[in-house]
């Protein structure tokens, strides 16, 4: 079986926990804090990042994104489209929900890994400029949804679901249409609400 190194609020993770699940491949899940740098996680993965993957043969696939294109290969596209510009359109959705989720992790950690009083409220306050910026975009753009979804609608759920973890719902002020997909995402798919980023 596929193992992932993953923790339940990881966006990332979750990210790649949606999408195994959406394609039908199970995974053996092991849950770890990346911060105490475990030793089976770094042996993995240099980085001691999350989520790493390690195939049924022992090869490690990361980062997210590397791991989603690998879940599409072995199930037979079930998360990208086949047609060039629809993939392109789902491969950009993705990218944009991640770097949503980059500047959402940097935001949390500026918090978590400095001493208050060095914690730089402007950069703080950069990062929080680029998340309502592409809030706004997905408010206008993010793809519909029906039964069959694809690897940027996964993203999407994911990363707006750490949001909510982490920042609470207030930036649903002003954005009716998102804050109306993410109840349409857990409507038409009540099946992966198990995956989305929880509380440790
Ligand atoms: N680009 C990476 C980002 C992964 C990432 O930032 N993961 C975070 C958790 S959400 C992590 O592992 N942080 C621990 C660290 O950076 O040491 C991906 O898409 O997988």
């Amino acid at each position: 079986m596929h193992k992932l190194y993953t923790s339940p609020s990881s966006p990332f993770s979750a990210k790649v926990r949606l999408a195994a699940q959406y394609a039908g491949i199970e995974l053996e899940k092991h849950i770890v804090v990346t911060s105490e740098e475990p030793a089976e996680l770094i042996a993995a993965n240099p980085l001691g990042k999350i989520p790493t993957l390690v195939t049924p043969e022992g090869k490690t696939v990361f980062d997210s994104r590397v791991i989603t294109q690998y879940l599409n290969r072995i199930s037979g596209n079930k998360l990208f489209p086949r047609n060039a510009e629809k993939r392109l359109d789902a491969e950009k959705f993705e990218a944009i929900a991640d770097g949503l989720a980059d500047v959402l992790v940097a935001h949390v950690y500026e918090r978590r890994m400095r001493p208050e009083e060095i914690v730089h409220q402007p950069v703080l306050d950069w990062y929080w400029k680029k998340a309502e910026r592409t809030l706004d975009l997905l408010n206008e753009t993010a793809p519909r949804i029906g039964t069959k979804i694809h690897g940027g609608h996964i993203a999407i759920a994911a990363t707006l679901g750490y949001l909510n973890l982490r920042f609470g719902n207030g930036w649903e002020r002003g954005r009716p249409k998102l804050k109306r997909w993410v109840k349409r995402f857990a409507e038409v798919h009540p099946e992966l609400a198990a995956q989305l980023p929880k509380a440790a």
